[in-house]
């Protein structure tokens, strides 16, 4: 028997297949950095979840040579080809039972930075309201920048694969930054310092934080849950496990505040429902229904909920996604799940009233709204059309079409610029941003700055003179255009930034931003 299991690993090391398996694998040179659980530790978690969203190298590739300018080394010549393909392999098998994560689980996981000072007052002389934070998803860091003299302030490390905004508090002191992996960073924009960090979640969509100021949420697919924390010490306020009213449970696919309803409205993920979560403590209750009870001899609530996070069920006819919220947070549109309509929902009345046909996939959550003609309208991107849908959001009808040179994933625009900006990120013209007059609908230029390179998602500074654009790969730049003569002013060396993020457009709402 010894002899035969010798010699199958003498034959399997000849075909170059691990003779341990690429679980034994993983335990000798990766469970080290990424978790017993594939779940993560110094290094990101390794599951189908996030696995599934990874950009640029494959993953066998980042087995074998590494990620620069992080800590991941090169197993090129501890493995062969086909241990490194049977690893990459295993990594895309799902978790065989999917972990809990407990109020306990992230309380113990928080991380407070115990060389942070607070400060009485910011430690440096800009502006505080034109602070500007660029997330450089290359190697992983935010650059602070002055928002008047573009100088970088500060540029700080962040957990791995950030997504979606940052959100401030509304005075526009701290920011809360998410991993996908779940990590909650905090940070002093005052001190330049990191106050602490806590995984909300195994798997996260995005953050959301409360009109006061207090709560943060965070969307997660894995647990299915809404964790609330405390923004003040990162503490767990509450994990809300989120089962449908027929007991599904849901991911979330994302939080958003509503800031005029002093509420975050939830998109649930396998679910016919929205969820509305009342950050005010003075929330009048929510009742979910009425029985009979025939031993008390009266009519009972089925559940109830008031005060702060009390949980409202808004029923859909089926799961719906990616919102634009209107100006007054009455109306939302979500995405349907084929990707070719749009459905209003009245939040005040908790039911849906027009849907929209918009085929391509549209961005809702991208969308932007401006006043046109004495009327209020809003344009969202298509995902896998070149073309862009501007709707009429009084009559919820599509009034425009705009073709594109490809489709795209962000629109920006500012209360004080005429035009409004749209990349085309997907296809052969990704290098390509159009800029776009807020009033005719028409192109008035097509900026093409660095050939071949992706080129997206644009912020403006606080009074909108200056529009900022990602060059969004490893070696790449924020270019500062002037927004009037669309002319570059500056060109900001970074390591494949995405989104950046004005302190002042983020916290007034600003018109031209995706709230
Ligand atoms: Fe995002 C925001 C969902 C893929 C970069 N993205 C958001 C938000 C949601 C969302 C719900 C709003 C959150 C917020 O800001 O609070 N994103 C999704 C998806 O469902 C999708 C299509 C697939 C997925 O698996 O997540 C997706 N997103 C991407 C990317 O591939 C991008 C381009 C690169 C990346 O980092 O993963 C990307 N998403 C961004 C950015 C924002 C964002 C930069 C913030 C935009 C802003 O200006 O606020």
């Amino acid at each position: 028997m010894i002899r035969f299991i010798a010699s199958l690993s003498a034959l399997l090391l000849t075909t170059g297949l691990s003779p341990a398996g690429p679980a034994q694998d993983y335990a000798d040179n990766c469970q080290e950095c990424h978790g017993a659980g594939r779940l993560g530790g110094l290094g990101p978690a390794l599951i189908p979840e996030t696995l599934g969203r990874m950009r640029g190298p494959d993953l066998t590739s980042v087995i074998r040579d590494g990620r620069k300018a992080t800590q991941m080394p090169a197993f090129a010549e501890a493995f062969s080809a086909e241990q490194i393909e049977q690893l990459a392999g295993f990594l895309k098998q799902p978790l065989e039972e999917i972990p809990g994560w407990s109020a306990e689980d992230i309380l113990a996981s928080r991380q407070l930075n115990e060389e942070y000072e607070p400060v009485d007052s910011p430690v440096w002389s800009s502006d505080p309201m034109n602070i500007t934070l660029v997330v450089e998803t290359g190697d992983h860091h935010v650059s602070v920048l002055d928002g008047d003299t573009f100088e970088t302030l500060d540029r700080f490390a962040t957990p791995f694969a950030v997504h979606g905004g940052p959100k401030f508090t509304p005075d526009g002191r701290y920011v809360f930054i998410m991993s996908r992996d779940g990590w909650v960073q905090k940070y002093d924009l005052y001190a330049l310092q990191e106050v602490g960090r806590v995984r909300a979640g195994l798997n996260s969509r995005n953050i959301a934080i409360s009109h006061d100021g207090k709560w943060l949420a965070v969307a997660n697919y894995l647990p299915m849950s809404l964790t609330l924390l405390s923004t003040e010490d990162l503490s767990v306020a509450k994990v809300m496990d989120v089962v449908a009213k027929d007991g599904t449970p849901s991911r979330v696919s994302a939080v958003y505040q509503a800031p005029t309803r002093k509420s975050f409205i939830l998109a649930l993920k396998d679910a016919p429902e929205i969820w509305e979560v009342a950050t005010d403590p003075e929330a009048e209750p929510v009742y979910e229904g009425f029985v009979h009870s025939r031993e008390k001899g009266m009519v009972e609530a089925l559940a109830s909920s008031e005060g702060l996070f009390a949980r409202r069920r808004i029923r859909i006819a089926e799961p719906l996604d990616d919102f634009f919220f209107d100006d007054d947070y009455r109306h939302l549109v979500g995405a349907s799940r084929d990707g070719i309509r749009g459905v209003v929902v009245n939040l005040n009345v908790g039911r849906e009233i027009a849907e929209l046909p918009l085929e391509g996939m549209p961005h809702l959550g991208s969308g932007i709204s401006w006043e046109r003609g004495g009327r209020r309208v809003m344009a969202t991107p298509h995902l896998k059309e070149g073309k862009l849908s501007v709707i009429d959001t009084q009559t919820w009808t599509r009034i425009a079409t705009i073709k594109t040179e490809g489709p795209g994933f962000f629109l920006r625009s500012h209360e004080n610029t005429p035009y409004f900006w749209a990349d085309v990120f997907f296809g052969p013209n990704k290098d390509v941003m159009h800029v776009i007059d807020k009033q005719s609908l028409e192109i008035v230029k097509t900026l093409r700055p660095v050939k071949r390179a992706t080129v997206a998602h644009v912020e403006f500074t606080r009074d909108g003179r200056y529009a900022l654009v990602s060059v969004w790969e490893d070696d790449g730049a924020v270019i500062v255009y002037d927004a009037a003569t669309l002319e570059e002013v500056r060109r900001l060396p970074m390591r494949k930034p995405s989104g950046k993020y004005n302190v002042w457009n983020k916290i007034t709402f600003s018109e031209g931003t995706s709230h």
